[in-house]
């Protein structure tokens, strides 16, 4: 092991709500049970290597910031197998399980394609070394088919079979080593998997393409023997104009269209089903009531930016909705909470990266204990359940299984006459909401 990276830190642990200091959980207490589970395995958390290792800080107007003293700056394998060490450090000090990677955030581009290659085998042997020391696990892999201007025009919908190719390829030897890393999952996030005009863009072509892209991904898992679960991470735009995969439903969409639903779950993200124009809870409830919710990416936008501005998570309404959610489905089973997330610009040290994943880390602690406190409350499924108790009459059930006519319908209409209404109570169930947080 190489020398520390942060020397005067130590392995941050549970201090509880009271305690003042930054560097200690104040609600996550790994061991801890909550509904007869722990928050460890509740939570599942993962790190990002590409924001923790590889993110410079920098915005459209100004470079990066962050400082790195472990980092040489270059693009030398040597130095990217020296950030491994630094960041399982990390992951063992912060108390994170999990991390998930992208090829190009741990190797170097080589000279050609099995170069490149060559790279990726050097650098996975480290990240399986380290996981061997340190008992952390790989949530997800997935290969990097944006950064690099290949990619410009798409990878699995680019319009150049090249491209595509080059992609193909990527992502085969990415889920190789995911693979050999015992990953849970693999994501698919298709950064350029869209347009950013449609004057020059064969629509229908692209999603066949992206489609037959897939499938052989899938040909790929199984002949490999690769057990974890594939993910799709649905996102609407940045950096395309429109992604086809825009939001949850628009992914299980194109899965059903193209026989591609049983291979895949979704990875949805928060700040992602925020710039979809829609809450994280209406993503989460469609992915959940189609069987499909595989993991999630825990983030914040920000207010009014629309832009993919990746803040640690730290709105407990978020936190205590998806919880919820995840409760409701009985638990994530191969997914988790990855933190997506990076430092504002202004917080460029490395003590500034325990931080904001403690920071995270409690707010979904926090989520967990309020979406656990709100079931067993019970109120607001009582008022649901109640809401609905015209449908358990002898006409609703008839209806729900398909044995009725529209004949049935008005001869019913006819008997009962007007309708009569009942309030939805929404500021009631507003209220309750407030009181567990
Ligand atoms: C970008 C995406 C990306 C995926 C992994 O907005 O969130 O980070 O999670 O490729
Ligand atoms: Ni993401
Ligand atoms: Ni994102």
């Amino acid at each position: 092991m190489a020398a520390s990276a942060f020397p005067n830190i130590q392995k941050v642990t549970f201090e509880g709500p009271s305690s003042k200091n930054p560097l200690s959980f104040k609600h996550y207490d790994a061991e801890a049970l909550i509904e007869g589970k722990s928050m460890r395995e509740h939570l599942r958390f993962a790190c990002a290597y590409w924001h923790t290792m590889r993110n410079p800080l920098a915005d459209p107007f100004g470079v990066g910031t962050a400082q790195m003293p472990w980092d040489d700056g270059t693009d030398a394998v040597a130095n990217a197998v020296a950030r491994v060490d630094v960041f399982f450090e990390f992951l063992e000090k912060c108390g994170l399980d999990y991390y998930c990677f992208h090829d190009r955030d741990v190797s170097p581009e080589g000279k050609d394609l099995a170069a490149t290659e060559r790279n990726l085998d050097q650098v996975c042997e480290a990240l399986a070394k380290a996981q061997k020391e340190t008992g952390k696990k790989l949530l997800w892999g997935t290969a990097c088919l944006f950064i690099h201007p290949r990619y410009m025009h798409g990878a699995a919908t680019s319009c150049s079979l090249d491209s595509y190719a080059w992609a193909g390829a990527q992502v085969r030897h990415a889920m190789n080593w995911t693979h050999e890393l015992g990953g849970e999952g693999y994501v698919f996030w298709g950064g350029r998997e869209g347009y950013t005009t449609l004057l020059n863009t064969d629509m229908k072509r692209e999603r066949e393409h992206l489609a037959r892209f897939l499938h052989m991904a899938v040909d790929h898992k199984k002949s490999i023997g690769f057990e974890g679960l594939f993910f799709i991470e649905p996102k609407p735009k940045e950096p395309t104009t429109h992604q086809y995969d825009s939001d949850a439903a628009a992914c299980l969409n194109f899965l059903r269209e193209f026989d591609l639903l049983d291979h895949f779950k979704l990875n949805l993200e928060t700040n992602h089903a925020a710039l979809a124009g829609n809450s994280m809870r209406h993503e989460l409830k469609t992915a959940i009531d189609a069987g499909a919710l595989g993991s999630i990416d825990a983030n914040l936008g920000t207010a009014n930016l629309g832009w993919d501005t990746d803040c640690f998570p730290v709105d407990l309404y978020d936190a205590a909705w998806v919880m919820h959610e995840v409760l409701e489905m009985g638990g994530l089973t191969s997914g988790g909470l990855n933190f997506d997330a990076k430092r504002r610009r202004e917080s460029f040290e490395p003590i500034d990266l325990f931080h904001a994943h403690i920071a995270g880390m409690d707010t979904y602690a926090r989520g967990l204990k309020i979406a656990a406190a709100l079931r067993a409350d019970g109120r607001i499924q009582a008022f649901i359940d109640q809401r609905y108790q015209s449908w358990n009459s002898d006409l609703g059930k008839r209806v729900e299984q398909g044995k009725t006519s529209l004949d049935d319908l008005r001869d019913y209409a006819i008997q009962n006459g007007e309708p009569v209404m009942e309030s939805g109570r929404q500021e009631v169930l507003e209220a309750i909401i407030n009181e567990m947080i």
